[in-house]
C-alpha cells in the first residue's frame, strides 16, 4: 500500500482540494478533467474556483512539481472520483459523468490498484461502477467476483462544507465503504496519508446511504425551520426570538429559516433517497416540497409589502424600487449556484414593473439570468433610495448595517437581520 502516484478524477470543488492536500504530503498527483479550461489554470498553480486557503496549496503542489493536471487519465496506484452526480428533471440521479469516469480510468487500471468512488451517490452505485470496469476489463479480477482481487474498490464520500472545505477534509471523520474489508484497509491507508480525523469502515452501500442522510437530516431539519417561519409570520411572531428561547431547552437545537435550501448537496441528495424509495418515503420528500416551495412564499410576502407601500405611499407601482440583498446559495460565499436567493430575485425581476435591484458584494457582475433585468448596486444606495427591501442573504457585510441606516417600512427579511 505506498501510492506513489493518486490519480484524481474530478477537479472541482472536492476533487481538486483533495489532489492538493494528498500532493501537500508529497505524494505525486495527477488531477484528471474535461475541462482544459481548468487543466491549464492549475498547471499554472491557480485555481478556477473560489475555495478559501485553497490557492496556496495548489500554488506549492504545483510549483514543487507534486500536482499535475491532465485531460487524458494516466496509470496510477489509486483512483478518486470526484464528479458530479446531478440529478435529470424527473429528480432521478443522473450517473453519467461516474460511468464516464469508470471508463475514461478502465484502459489504464493494472493489478493492485485501488478506485475509491467520493461522488455522492444512490446506494449501490459503488456495485455498478465495479460492474461497468470489470466489463471493461475481463482480463482483471474485481471484488464482486470473490478471493484476492486485482483492483480494490471502495466508496469515500466527501463531506466537507464550501467555505471551510480545507480544514473539514483533514479534520472531519471519514466513511469508507468497501466492497470488502480488505478494500476498506485499501482505502483507509489512503486517506490516513493526510487524514487527522478518524476513518471509520463499514459495507459500501452502508457508506453510500451515510451520505445521502447526513445531507436529508439537514434538509428535514431546516424545513422544520421553515415551516416555522411561515406559521409565525401568519400569527404575528418573531419566528428567530421563537427558535432562539426554544433552543435554550437542552435537547431542541432549530436550525435558521431562510429563502429556501440551495447548493448543490442538500438540495439534491434527498432526491436520491426518494427516487429509490417511492413507496416508504414521506417526511423527506416532504421537507423538500417545503423547502423548494419557500422561494415563492417569499415572493408573496414582497407583493404584499408592494400592495401595502402602495397603499401608503403616494407612488406608482412603476416609480417603487425593490432591492434585494444577496445573491448566493449561502453566506459570505461567491456561489450562485441552486440559490434560492436567486430564484427569489428573478421572480421579483419578471414579476415587478418597476426597478429592481441586486446588492451582492461577491460578485462582479449580475449573472446573465438577471443581466438587463435588474441592476447590481452598492448597498449605500439601495439602503439610501429603494423602497422595499428584501434580505435574502445574511452576508456578514449585511449583519454589520447599522440599523439606524435601514429607515424603511417595508422590508422582508428572510434572514432575520433586520428583525
Ligand atoms: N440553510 C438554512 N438554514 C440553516 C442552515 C442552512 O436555510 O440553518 C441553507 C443555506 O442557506 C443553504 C443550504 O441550506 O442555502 C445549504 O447550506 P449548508 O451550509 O447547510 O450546506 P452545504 O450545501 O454548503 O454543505 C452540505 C454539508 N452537509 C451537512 O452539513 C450535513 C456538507 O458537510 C456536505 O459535504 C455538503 O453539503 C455536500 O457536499 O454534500
Amino acid at each position: 500500500m505506498s501510492f506513489d502516484t493518486i490519480s484524481v478524477i474530478g477537479l472541482g470543488y472536492i476533487g481538486l482540494p483533495t489532489a492538493a492536500v494528498l500532493a501537500s504530503q508529497q505524494k505525486k498527483v495527477v488531477g484528471v478533467d474535461i475541462n482544459a479550461r481548468a487543466v491549464e489554470t492549475i498547471n499554472r498553480g491557480a485555481i478556477h474556483i473560489v475555495e478559501p486557503a485553497l490557492d496556496k496549496v495548489v500554488y506549492e503542489a504545483v510549483t514543487q512539481g507534486f500536482l499535475r493536471a491532465t485531460i487524458q487519465p494516466e496509470a496510477a496506484d489509486a483512483f478518486l472520483i470526484a464528479v458530479p452526480t446531478p440529478f435529470m428533471a424527473d429528480h432521478q440521479p443522473d450517473l453519467r459523468f461516474v460511468k464516464a469516469a469508470a471508463e475514461s480510468i478502465a484502459p489504464v487500471l493494472k493489478k493492485g490498484d485501488l478506485v475509491i468512488l467520493e461522488s455522492t451517490s444512490p446506494v449501490g452505485t459503488t456495485e455498478l461502477m465495479a460492474e461497468w470496469l470489470a466489463v471493461m476489463r475481463s482480463d482483471l479480477r474485481f471484488p464482486q467476483h470473490g478471493g484476492t482481487p486485482d483492483i480494490f474498490i471502495a466508496y469515500s464520500p466527501e463531506r466537507v462544507l464550501p467555505g471551510k472545505i480545507m480544514q473539514e477534509l483533514i479534520h472531519n471523520d471519514r466513511v469508507i465503504g468497501g466492497m470488502t474489508p480488505a478494500c476498506s484497509a485499501q482505502a483507509s491507508a489512503l486517506y490516513r496519508l493526510f487524514l487527522q480525523g478518524e476513518c471509520v469502515e463499514t459495507k459500501a452501500r452502508t457508506a453510500e446511504l451515510c451520505k445521502l442522510t447526513e445531507n436529508s437530516f439537514r434538509d428535514v431539519n431546516i424545513a422544520f425551520a421553515n415551516e416555522l417561519s411561515l406559521i409565525c409570520a401568519d400569527q404575528g411572531i418573531n419566528v428567530w426570538e421563537l427558535i432562539a428561547l426554544a433552543n435554550r431547552h437542552p435537547r431542541v437545537n432549530i436550525l435558521q429559516p431562510g429563502p429556501g435550501v440551495g447548493g448543490h448537496c442538500i438540495a439534491v441528495d434527498p432526491w436520491f433517497i426518494v427516487a429509490q424509495n417511492p413507496s416508504l418515503v414521506r417526511l423527506i420528500r416532504t421537507a423538500r416540497e417545503v423547502n423548494d416551495s419557500k422561494p415563492h412564499w417569499v415572493l408573496q410576502q414582497v407583493k404584499a409589502a408592494l400592495a401595502d407601500c402602495l397603499t401608503h405611499s403616494c407612488k406608482r407601482a412603476d416609480e417603487i424600487v425593490i432591492a434585494c440583498f444577496g445573491l448566493t446559495f449561502k453566506p459570505d460565499i461567491d456561489d450562485l449556484r441552486e440559490s434560492p436567493a436567486m430564484q427569489v430575485a428573478q421572480m421579483i425581476a419578471k414579476w415587478h414593473c418597476g426597478q429592481s435591484w441586486v446588492v451582492e458584494p461577491h460578485i462582479a457582475s449580475l449573472p446573465a439570468a438577471l443581466d438587463g433585468k435588474a441592476e447590481l448596486v452598492a448597498s449605500e444606495q439601495a439602503l439610501a433610495q429603494a423602497d422595499v427591501l428584501v434580505m435574502l442573504v445574511d452576508h456578514s457585510l449585511f449583519r454589520a448595517v447599522e440599523a439606524s441606516q435601514v429607515t424603511q417600512s417595508w422590508i422582508v427579511d428572510t434572514r432575520g437581520v433586520w428583525r
